[in-house]
C-alpha cells in the first residue's frame, strides 16, 4: 500500500469545456452516486445543488484512473463539502447512506416514474404526488387531466423508457433524410444530441437541419412534419415555430440560454423492417405487446436553424448538457461574453475599447445594451472558429461528454 504522502494528487481544468470527456469512466460508482444526487436536487426544484453534484460528478469523470483515497482529490475543482462526503463514504464504507436512502425514498421513486413520461415536469410530478399518485396505474385511475404530450407520453411509457440504439437512430436518420430531401433538395441535416458524441444508446434521437441559403429554411419544418405525418410515422408531433427575432427588447439584445428555434418535439414510429432487424429482442421486450406488433415509439427532436446561425446550434445541440452550461460560464465569467445556440455576443467591447471592463461598466453596458446595441455579434460558421473566439482549445463531440 502507498502511504499517503506519496500519493499524487490529480488535477483538471475548472470548467468541464476545457477538458476532454470522453466516454471511458473510472469512477462509474462515484459519478452514479452524484448524478442521483444531482437527479434528486432536479426534481426538487433545486437547481443549484444539481449543478453543483453534475459539476463534481464531471471532475471525477474527468480523473485517468480510479479514487482510491481522499487525499487523491486536494486541490481538485468543483468538489464540495457535499460532494466529498458523498465521495469518502463510498471509498470507506462501500456506499452513500445518502444515496442508497434516496434510491429507497417512495418520493424519490414516484418522482423518477411520473417525471418519466414524456411531457411531464418535476411540478407536475409533485401535485400529482400530493394528490396520491405514485405510479401510472394510480395515475390512468385518478382521473387526471392530461394534454395531449402527456397522453401520448402515457400510452407509450414503455417503449419512450427503454434506450433507443444507435441502430434504430441511423434508421431514423435514414427516414428523416428522406423526408428532408424530399421537401427541399438543398436542405442539409445532422445528427446531434449524444449520438453524435458518440454515445451507443440515448434517451432520444436529435437533428439539426438548416439550408445553406439563409432564409431559405423558412417554412421547411411544416413541410417535414406533413411528409411524415402523411407516411404514418408519427405517433405525436408538436411543432414550436421560430420566437428568436420576438425578444422584446430588440435585436441588440444579448442571447439568452434558452434557444428560440423552430423544433419539433416528436414520437416517431419505427417499424422492425426500418432497423433491418426485429425492433426489440426476446429478452429486452418490455412486454409481449412490444414483440406482436412490429413497431415502437422512439422520441426525436427536430431543430430547424437559419444557416447564419448553423455552428451555434449545432454547438449547443450537441451536448452534454453541463458541458454547455460550462461554456456559457466560461464565455460570461472569464471572457465578457454571451454565448447560446443562436450566437455569442462580446459585452465588453463597448464603443470599441478592449480590455476587461470592470464589473459596474459591464452590468451599465448590459443596461444599456436593451435600447441600443453596445457590444458586438462575432460570426462563425463552424464549431472550430467558437472555441477560437472563447480562448479554448478545440474539443470534437466525443470528447464532449461531460
Ligand atoms: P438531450 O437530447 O436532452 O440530451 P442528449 O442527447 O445529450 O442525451 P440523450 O442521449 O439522453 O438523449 O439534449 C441534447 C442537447 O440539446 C443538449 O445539449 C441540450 C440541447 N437542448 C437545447 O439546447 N434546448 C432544449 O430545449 C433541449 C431540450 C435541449
Ligand atoms: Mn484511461
Ligand atoms: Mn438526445
Ligand atoms: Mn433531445
Amino acid at each position: 500500500a502507498v502511504n499517503d504522502s506519496e500519493v499524487t494528487p490529480f488535477s483538471v481544468p475548472s470548467y468541464a469545456c476545457q477538458r476532454r470527456s470522453t466516454l471511458e469512466n473510472h469512477n462509474a460508482v462515484l459519478t452514479d452516486a452524484l448524478s442521483l444526487l444531482a437527479e434528486k436536487a432536479e426534481l426538487s426544484d433545486e437547481d443549484g445543488r444539481g449543478v453543483a453534484f453534475r459539476r463534481a460528478a464531471a471532475v471525477l469523470k474527468a480523473l485517468p484512473s480510479a479514487v482510491t483515497k481522499m487525499s487523491q482529490l486536494t486541490g481538485l475543482p468543483c468538489l464540495g463539502e457535499h460532494s466529498l462526503r458523498v465521495i469518502k463514504d463510498i471509498l470507506e464504507n462501500g456506499a452513500s447512506s445518502e444515496v442508497e436512502s434516496t434510491k429507497e425514498s417512495e418520493r424519490f421513486k414516484a418522482l423518477k416514474v411520473l417525471t418519466g413520461i414524456f411531457g411531464v415536469g418535476s411540478k407536475t410530478a409533485d401535485r400529482w404526488i400530493r394528490e396520491g399518485i405514485h405510479n401510472l396505474q394510480q395515475l390512468r385511475d385518478s382521473g387526471q387531466t392530461l394534454n395531449r404530450a402527456q397522453q401520448a407520453g402515457l400510452e407509450h411509457y414503455d417503449d419512450i423508457k427503454q434506450p433507443v440504439s444507435l441502430a434504430e437512430a441511423e434508421a431514423i436518420r435514414g427516414i428523416v433524410g428522406k423526408a428532408v430531401a424530399s421537401v427541399s433538395s438543398e436542405a442539409q441535416i445532422v445528427l446531434t444530441g449524444g449520438f453524435r458524441r458518440g454515445k451507443l444508446t440515448g434517451h432520444d434521437v436529435d437533428f439539426l437541419i438548416t439550408h445553406p441559403e439563409e432564409g431559405s429554411e423558412v417554412g421547411l419544418m411544416p413541410k417535414l412534419v406533413s411528409w411524415l405525418e402523411s407516411r404514418g410515422l408519427l405517433l405525436y408531433q408538436k411543432t414550436t415555430r421560430n420566437s428568436y427575432l420576438e425578444c422584446s427588447e430588440g435585436p441588440g439584445r444579448p442571447p439568452s440560454n434558452i434557444d428560440r428555434f423552430e423544433r419539433c418535439l416528436s414520437i416517431f414510429k419505427l417499424s422492425a423492417g426500418q432497423t433491418g432487424s426485429g425492433v426489440q429482442s426476446e429478452e429486452t421486450a418490455a412486454s409481449p405487446s412490444a414483440t406482436e406488433r412490429q413497431w415502437r415509439a422512439v422520441r426525436v427532436d427536430l431543430v430547424v436553424s437559419p444557416i447564419s446561425q448553423f455552428a451555434f446550434a449545432l454547438l449547443g445541440w450537441t451536448g452534454s448538457k453541463l458541458f454547455e452550461r460550462e461554456l456559457r460560464r466560461w464565455a460570461g465569467h472569464e471572457k465578457g461574453m454571451s454565448l447560446s445556440s443562436h450566437a455569442l455576443y462580446d459585452s465588453k467591447q463597448v464603443n470599441g475599447s478592449k480590455g476587461s471592463a470592470s464589473a459596474m461598466e459591464e452590468k451599465r453596458s448590459k443596461l444599456i445594451s436593451c435600447h441600443v446595441l453596445q457590444g458586438r455579434y462575432i460570426r462563425a460558421s463552424s464549431e472550430e472558429e467558437i472555441f477560437a473566439h472563447l480562448g479554448l482549445e478545440f474539443i470534437p463531440p466525443t470528447e464532449r461528454n461531460a
